[in-house]
């Protein structure tokens, strides 16, 4: 045992340092006030025996993206070597959920895209390879006027790091799979340059809706060459196209709100639903207790660090991803360690990693 804590620990250590240059992932979700927990990269993978969620599972602990000479594989369906949520969350047709990222960094501008596929009777058991995606949102270039351009994330960010959805009420009761899924395109300029991060969760839909939209394989959803996918947006962009297949009817993009968490959700197991189908907040959990990870987990937090000497703007260095030049740019032009400054074009210059 002391062996296995010992390799633990080093794994989260590592987790630690990987998730500082990282990116993004869904920490919760909140339906109707009730908030289920996401899959906790930073924990749960070195779990034996990890917490049931809604969220599908993956060992991406590197907290990072698929890439699009990726498209075709089975890890762009769920991310990386993901494996089926062991529950799900109840939610009616018409309602809304609100999807809480991690800070999500301000220079990965792109679009915000969500999916849903009919599971038949599990999503819990189906095989991800077979299941078909249809678009219920989809917001790209908000505002173009300006370059690099507002987009869904930079809204995302706006909203408390938080992305609101409705489930279109049009949609037949069943068993579906949620894919909600942030694309960065601050390096698309270049061919396999764009990052996507898919997030899934297995929902049972209620209501009386009848619509039943066909939709896409996963590993059809996306073209490397995609004008949506290989795009520089660093140059003035009239349009773009939000890549993947076109919004079903009944699709709805909802104003960006936040949602207040009034209780806890125990993800329903098991595929005869959640009796009349309503959250149960207050119950007990269905899924194993945490009992051997308190350790694992203590040691995931990264120690808090609190900075001693502020720097005078005119020597400041900028973190990666951020500006770093360009006409009118007043702010730094020398980048962190590992990062060199960039020319995209006369007026946005951008800390890129060294040697990519
Ligand atoms: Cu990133």
């Amino acid at each position: 045992m002391h062996s296995l804590h010992h390799t633990s620990f080093l794994a989260a250590v590592l987790s630690i340092t990987t998730q500082v240059a990282a990116h993004g992932h869904i920490s919760n979700i909140v339906i109707n006030g009730v908030s289920f927990d996401g899959w906790d990269i930073g924990s749960y993978p070195y779990m034996e025996d990890p917490p049931v969620v809604v969220a599908w599972e993956t060992p991406n602990t590197s907290n990072g993206f698929m890439s699009p000479n990726e498209y075709t594989t089975d890890d762009i369906i769920c991310h990386r070597n993901a494996t089926n949520a062991r529950g799900h969350a109840v939610v009616a047709a018409g309602d809304k959920i609100n999807l809480q990222w991690t800070p999500w960094p301000d220079s990965h501008h792109g679009p915000v895209i969500s999916y849903l596929a009919n599971c038949g009777a599990s999503c819990e058991t189906v095989d991800k390879t077979t299941l078909e995606f249809f678009k219920i949102d989809g917001v790209g270039l908000v505002d173009g006027s300006s370059v690099p351009g507002i987009w869904g994330d930079d809204r995302l960010i706006e909203n408390n790091n938080s992305w609101m959805l409705e489930i279109p009420s049009s949609i037949a009761p069943g068993f579906y799979v949620l894919r909600h899924e942030l694309i960065a395109l601050h390096s698309a300029g270049s061919e396999n340059g764009a990052q996507n991060y898919p997030q899934c969760f297995n929902l049972q839909v209620t209501g009386s809706g009848s619509a039943k939209p066909a939709g896409v394989l996963g590993t059809d959803l996306y073209s490397p060459t995609d004008p949506g996918i290989l795009v520089n947006i660093y140059q003035s962009l009239s349009t773009y196209v939000v890549p993947g297949p076109t919004l079903i009817q009944g699709a709805v993009s909802v104003q960006q709100t936040t949602s207040a968490i009034t209780a806890t959700g125990t993800p329903v197991t098991g595929s005869g639903g959640g009796g009349d189908g309503s959250p149960s907040p207050t119950s007990p959990p269905t899924s194993p207790t945490i009992t051997t990870t308190s350790t694992i987990t203590t040691t995931t937090k990264p120690p808090a660090t609190t900075p001693t000497t502020t720097t005078p703007s005119n020597t400041a260095v900028q973190s990666l991803y951020g500006q770093c030049g360009g006409n009118s740019w007043s702010g730094p032009t020398a980048c962190a360690a590992e990062a060199t400054c960039t020319s995209y074009n006369d007026y946005y210059y951008q800390c890129v990693p060294t040697g990519v």
